[in-house]
């Protein structure tokens, strides 16, 4: 039985990756970061299941890296783990370069310290935020680097100490240059799921406006359960290669929300420019309108605010995925752009109405409560 060794399975990428290897036969081992609330919601459906392991260590600290990798002695490890908020960056540079650069090589060092280093096969989460800036389009394995932000700078150190011990030490270890992927275990603020949900909460009344930023910002989406096979592909193959892992399909965060709040029942029509743009309701699906009567068209539902605007921003992502196709046999278009937002919102739409039914019994139980019908 192969072994795996996950950091960063507590994420999106980490949740898929774990019920892809232990699909596979493999042993999956993660590590966990101590937290004040325990429910870890991606993995919780897999705790407990028969191998599948969860440590306690942190990016952070080097000797908790090298007790956990010494003592799982992995056959692979995916280095998912990040501070991966590009926002949240510009906040707090120090921490992320921490986590993002050197956290990269105390999992390098620490295979290394392990006498792990020609057997263990590393995958290091690298990301087409190297390309910022861009100076091509689309973007491949041979456009220039021009990271535009505190964290596109820490992975870009990422990136190259990568390369770095593979050629130094002949370690098996490889970055897989992701282009942005989404699903419906997204982390909230990141800008699709941030509109996944909104449309699920004005289409059921609970929410009436969505404030996003750079809505002409252009983005390579894909499905992150396609992309964590193509990462254990890159562990794979016959030598250690960095490869970008995209769609080659760009679209604008404009059209996503347009074609959310579609796949929601309300038609949007864009009006206006920069901070004024706002999307405006044109249509409603009569089966909307049915249980939402306070939706009209001629609303604003989407309005730009300037908080989410950026210092430096990237706006013109747009992967070449023809190696990995190649060298690897990889999909990159298994989930189209349409599916993918498809499958995002209606996973909202029956998370809000959960939510919704749970508020229900909630209010309904007050007012009970308050009139002495139940005690
Ligand atoms: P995510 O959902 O934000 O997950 C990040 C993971 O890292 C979480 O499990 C988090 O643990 C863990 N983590 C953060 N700081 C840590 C620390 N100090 N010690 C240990 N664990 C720590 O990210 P994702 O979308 O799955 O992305 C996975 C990786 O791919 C990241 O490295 C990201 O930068 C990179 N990437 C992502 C994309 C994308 O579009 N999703 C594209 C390119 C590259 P907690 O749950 O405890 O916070
Ligand atoms: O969804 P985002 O926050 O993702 P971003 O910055 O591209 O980063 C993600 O993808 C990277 C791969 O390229 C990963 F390395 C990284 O870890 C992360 O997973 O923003 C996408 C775009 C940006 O241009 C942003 O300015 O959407 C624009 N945007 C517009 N309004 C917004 C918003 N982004 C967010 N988060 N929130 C908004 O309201």
């Amino acid at each position: 039985m192969r072994t795996a060794l996950i950091t960063g399975i507590t994420g999106q990428d980490g949740s898929y990756l774990s019920e892809f290897l232990l699909d596979k036969g493999y042993d999956v081992h993660g590590i966990i970061r101590r937290s004040s609330v325990d429910f870890r919601e991606r993995i919780a459906h897999l705790e407990g299941r028969p191998h599948f392991h969860l440590h306690y260590a942190d990016m952070g600290d080097s000797m908790s890296l090298v007790k956990v990798v010494g003592m799982v002695r992995p056959d692979e490890i995916y280095n998912l783990a990040a501070q991966s908020h590009v926002q949240v960056s510009f906040d707090s540079p120090e921490y992320t370069a921490n986590i993002d650069a050197t956290g990269v090589l105390r999992i390098l060092e620490a295979v290394r310290v392990c006498g792990l280093d020609q057997t263990c096969r590393i995958y290091q989460a690298s990301t087409s935020e190297l390309y910022g800036k861009v100076e091509e389009v689309p973007q491949s394995e041979t456009t220039p680097f021009h990271p535009y932000s505190p964290y596109a700078v820490a992975k870009l150190y990422g990136f190259w100490i990568v390369k770095e011990y593979r050629e130094a030490y002949g370690m098996y270890c490889c970055s897989g240059i992701l282009f942005n992927h989404e699903s419906e275990r997204r982390g909230e603020t990141f800008v699709t799921r941030k509109i996944s949900l909104a449309a699920a909460r004005i289409a059921q009344g609970m929410q009436d406006c969505l404030y996003l930023g750079n809505l002409s910002s252009m983005r390579d989406w894909g499905y992150a359960k396609d992309y964590v096979e193509c990462m254990w592909l890159i562990l794979q193959n016959d030598h250690p290669d960095d490869f970008v892992i995209a769609t080659g399909v760009q679209h604008s965060v404009r059209e996503f929300a347009y074609q959310a709040f579609s796949h929601a029942g309300i038609v949007l029509e864009f009006r206006g420019e920069g901070l004024d743009e706002q999307g405006v309701v044109k249509y409603i699906d009569p089966k909307l309108s049915a249980v939402n009567t306070k939706l009209s068209t001629g609303d604003v539902v989407i309005r730009v605010s300037p908080d989410f605007y950026r210092p430096t921003d990237v706006v013109n992502l747009w992967g070449d995925p023809s190696k990995a196709r190649e060298q690897l046999g990889w999909n990159p278009t298994k989930t189209s752009f349409e599916q993918l937002v498809t499958i995002m919102v209606d996973s909202d739409m029956a998370k809000v109405a959960a939510e919704g039914a749970a508020m229900k019994v909630r209010t309904n139980l007050a007012e009970y409560l308050e009139k002495g019908i139940v005690k």
